[in-house]
C-alpha cells in the first residue's frame, strides 16, 4: 500500500513531461545476477556491493526478458543489464524466460512477490497481461515495457520500441522499388515470420502483407521460424524441396532465420542474394547481419533498434524524481541495403504519414557500427 501512495503522488507530483530520448549507447559488461526461465534470481546483486543511487537507496527492478534466441535479444538484454547496473544504484533481478509465456508471467509474479521497486517486461507475445499487469498495479509497481507491445492493457508507465507495421510497409517499399528497377515483372515469395502472436511479428506482417495485397504478388508460403537460426533453416529446408525453382524472393523476420535460410539454400544450390536467383531480406540489422549485406548475400535489412536499456534508466530515473515520462517512445531505426542503385523509399506509413526514408549501402564502417 505504501509503494501505491508514493506512486501515486510520484505521477501526480510534476506536470513536466520528461521526454525520453532515444538510447544509443552499445552494450557493457553484464553485473546482474542470472537465473533459468521463471525462477528466482538466482543471486543477490547485493553480493555484487552495489553502489548507493544518488539519494542513498538502491532500487531493485525485476527484468522479464523474453529468452536468448536471436543476436538481437543478446544486444537487448546486454544494453538493459549496462544500463540497470549497480554502479547506477539498480539492484536488478534478471529472468531468462527463454520464449515461454507462463513463464514470464510467473517471473512477474515472484517480482510483485518480492515488492520491486519497478518492472521491466519485453512481451514475447502481445496479449494474457491485464491480470498481472492490474497485480502489479494493485501492489503500486510502476511497470515499463520495451521492445515488444501489450496490446490488451495499458497498465504499464512508459513503452519504448520500435513500429513494426513501418519495418515491414518499408520492406515493402522497397522490394517494389527494387524490382522495377532490376525490371524483375514477377516476384514468388516465400516468408518465414517470427514467433507467432509477437507485436514483431503481427506488425512486419501486416506491413508487408499490404504490398503483397497491393501489387498482387505471389506469396508462395509462410511459416514461422519463430525468431531462431534453426528454425529458419528448418523452414527454408522444407521450401527449397516444395518450391524448388518456383521463387525468386525470401522475406525473413530477423537475421538468425536469414542465416539459417542462407545456409539451407547454399545446401540446395539455390543462389541468393544479389547476384543469386533469390532476393533475401531480413530484419534487425545485427552485424553479422550486415556483414552478409556487405557480403551481398542479404539484399537488404531493416533496422530494429535493440540498445533499450538508457531510455529505461532515464524513465526510472524520471520516475524517482516525481517527473512524469512519455507514454510511448519509439526507436530511431535506419534502412541498410547492399547495392547502390536506390537512394530512398517512399510510402504512406501506418499513422496514414506520407514518408520519404534514405537507404544506406553497408560498407566495414557501417558493419563495426552495429549493435
Ligand atoms: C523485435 C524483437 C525481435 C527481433 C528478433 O523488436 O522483439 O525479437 O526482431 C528477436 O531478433 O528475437
Amino acid at each position: 500500500m505504501k509503494k501505491k501512495v508514493l506512486a501515486t503522488i510520484m505521477a501526480a507530483a510534476m506536470s513536466l513531461t520528461m521526454l525520453v530520448g532515444c538510447g544509443s549507447e552499445g552494450g557493457g559488461d553484464a553485473t546482474a545476477p542470472e537465473t533459468d526461465a521463471g525462477g528466482e534470481a538466482t543471486a543477490e546483486a547485493g553480493d555484487a556491493g552495489e553502489a548507493p543511487a544518488a539519494d542513498g537507496d538502491v532500487i531493485t527492478v525485476g527484468f522479464a526478458q523474453v529468452g536468448h534466441e536471436s543476436d538481437w535479444r543478446t544486444a537487448s538484454t546486454t544494453s538493459v543489464k549496462a544500463a540497470l547496473s549497480n554502479e547506477n544504484g539498480i539492484d536488478l533481478q534478471f529472468v531468462d524466460c527463454d520464449n515461454d509465456s507462463a513463464a514470464q508471467l510467473e517471473a512477474v509474479r515472484n517480482f510483485i512477490e518480492q515488492d520491486v521497486d519497478y518492472i521491466v517486461i519485453d512481451p514475447i507475445v502481445s496479449t494474457g497481461w491485464d491480470t498481472v499487469l492490474t497485480e502489479a498495479d494493485d501492489a503500486g509497481i510502476p511497470v515499463i515495457v520495451i521492445d515488444r507491445t501489450i496490446d490488451d492493457s495499458d497498465k504499464y508507465v512508459s513503452w519504448v520500441g520500435s513500429e513494426f507495421t513501418n519495418e515491414g510497409l518499408a520492406a515493402g517499399a522497397w522490394l517494389k522499388a527494387y524490382a522495377e528497377a532490376k525490371g524483375i515483372k514477377e516476384l514468388n515469395i516465400l516468408e518465414i515470420t517470427g514467433t507467432t502472436g509477437s507485436s514483431a511479428e503481427i506488425g512486419r506482417t501486416k506491413g508487408f502483407h499490404q504490398y503483397i495485397d497491393s501489387e498482387g504478388w505471389n506469396l508462395l508460403d509462410s511459416q514461422t521460424g519463430d525468431f531462431t537460426q534453426e528454425g529458419g533453416q528448418t523452414v527454408m529446408e522444407s521450401y527449397c524441396k516444395s518450391y524448388a525453382g518456383k521463387f525468386n524472393v525470401v522475406i525473413c523476420q530477423n537475421d538468425n532465420e536469414a542465416f539459417g535460410a542462407i545456409d539451407a539454400m547454399k545446401a540446395a544450390g539455390v543462389s541468393y542474394g544479389v547476384d543469386g536467383d533469390v532476393i533475401v531480406i531480413s530484419f534487425d540489422a545485427c552485424t553479422a547481419g550486415l556483414q552478409k549485406v556487405l557480403d551481398k548475400e542479404i539484399n537488404a535489412d531493416f533496422q530494429c533498434n535493440p540498445l533499450q536499456g538508457p531510455d529505461c534508466l532515464k524513465i526510472i530515473q524520471a520516475l524517482q524524481g516525481g517527473q512524469t515520462v512519455e507514454k510511448q517512445t519509439f526507436m530511431e531505426e535506419p534502412w541498410f541495403v547492399s547495392e547502390d542503385i536506390l537512394k530512398d523509399i517512399s510510402y504512406k506509413n501506418n499513422s496514414g504519414k506520407d514518408v520519404t526514408e534514405p537507404l544506406i549501402v553497408v560498407d566495414a564502417a557501417k558493419v563495426d557500427e552495429a549493435y
